[in-house]
């Protein structure tokens, strides 16, 4: 009879605590008859059908039916109540799904935007770094000097920083190979692009030029010259006025008449002498003042010159020697005397004579071979 009346007249037992066995977490909701205990999203009745417990791992929604299975790359962790919370870039839901992060985005100078999720969407383009310290939301990309610091740059000689990257460059002689990503010697004897009148040498960095036999490396350091060199014994009436040690080759006194010598002579040779390349006092001695004196002469006609010009140095009556008015005494050539008499061929015999089947031609003083008109 009970059972009966309660069944047509319903007790709602959710509306007294004391009449339903439902926890705190969980809520309890009337049926006709009786009740049931519900859980929060997020949470399911435990064993007693009356209590809530937070979804176990990988799973979530309504009493926990439902299965996470996040991108384990690109989801930070399971919420029972959401599901997957993914990382910045993904969504989806298991966060399987790329968000492209640079849609309508605009980067500042020298920055750009970069869909990758996981990193903020504005970078700094190569080259550039972020100096902005205090807000990552407000990039300010300022060029790497890599030249500054050597492991930021691999170049072997040079440096040279540029906005947003930098070159390597060589010193002069060598030019940068880009598939080598170094500097190269450039072998200017192979490319022509040395002055070498004759003979180039390559060298690391530069080049050197020789000249073959009976040639000397002019002052330029690339022509060849002819060259001939004469040792000429020179007797001048100067008076010694001052203690020079003729033993002493460093001393002041010996080299300052040294000097004053071999400019004297240089002097009044190189007015007839235009190939004379320069005169050196080899040896000093006194008595009057007797010097070697290595003569070198660049051109064809050596021999000729160097006659025309220890003429012109016997002849001179304006030659000043640091403080006395001096003349040349006597002149030597390899040890014999050279005469001021006879003609122009006479005069280069004595320096040097003409070669088997030469004949002197007195006008330039200079060697012709001999040509037999029988034959
Ligand atoms: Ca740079
Ligand atoms: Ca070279």
């Amino acid at each position: 009879m009970l059972y009966f009346l309660c069944h047509f007249s319903d007790v709602d037992e959710c509306a007294n605590k004391e009449m339903h066995g439902c926890d705190g977490n969980a809520m309890c909701v009337n049926e006709k008859p009786g009740y049931k205990c519900n859980c929060h999203i997020g949470s399911k009745l435990d064993n007693t059908g009356r209590s809530c417990r937070t979804c176990p791992n990988d799973s979530w929604g309504i009493d926990c039916n439902m299965s996470c299975a996040c991108s384990t790359a690109a989801a930070s962790r399971c919420d029972p109540v959401s599901g997957c919370v993914c990382n910045p870039g993904y969504t989806g839901t298991h966060c399987e799904a790329n968000i492209n992060q640079c849609l309508n985005k605009t980067c500042g100078a020298h920055a750009e935007c970069i869909d990758q999720p996981g990193i903020d969407a504005c970078q700094c383009m190569p080259g550039y770094r972020n100096i902005n310290t205090s807000s990552e939301s407000s990039l300010q990309c300022q060029d790497i000097d890599e030249c500054a610091e050597t492991s930021l740059n691999d170049c072997d000689q040079k440096c040279n920083n540029v906005d947003g990257g930098y070159n390597c460059t060589c010193y002069a002689g060598y030019h940068y190979d880009s598939t080598l990503r170094k500097c190269v010697d450039i072998n200017e004897c192979e490319f022509k692009t040395s002055k070498c009148s004759h003979i180039c040498n390559n060298k690391e960095g530069n080049y050197s030029c020789d000249c073959p036999p009976g040639f000397r490396l002019d002052q330029d350091g690339h022509t060849c010259k002819g060259t001939s060199q004469k040792i000429v014994t020179i007797t001048l009436d100067y008076t010694v006025t001052e203690n020079v040690d003729w033993n002493n080759q460093t001393s002041k006194k010996y080299t300052e008449l040294k000097t004053a010598t071999e400019q004297l002579l240089y002097n009044v040779l190189t007015r007839v002498m235009k190939d004379l390349v320069s005169v050196t006092v080899t040896k000093m001695w006194s008595g009057s003042l007797h010097v070697d004196t290595d003569l070198l002469v660049s051109g064809t006609n050596s021999a000729s010159s160097i006659a025309q010009g220890l003429t012109a140095l016997y002849k001179a009556r304006d030659l000043a020697l640091l403080d006395q008015h001096v003349t040349v005494t006597n002149v030597t050539v390899g040890g014999q005397p050279f005469h001021l008499n006879g003609s122009l061929c006479q005069r280069r015999e004595e320096i040097e004579k003409c070669l088997d089947g030469q004949v002197c031609e007195e006008e330039g003083g200079t060697c012709r071979l001999v040509v037999d008109a029988l034959h």
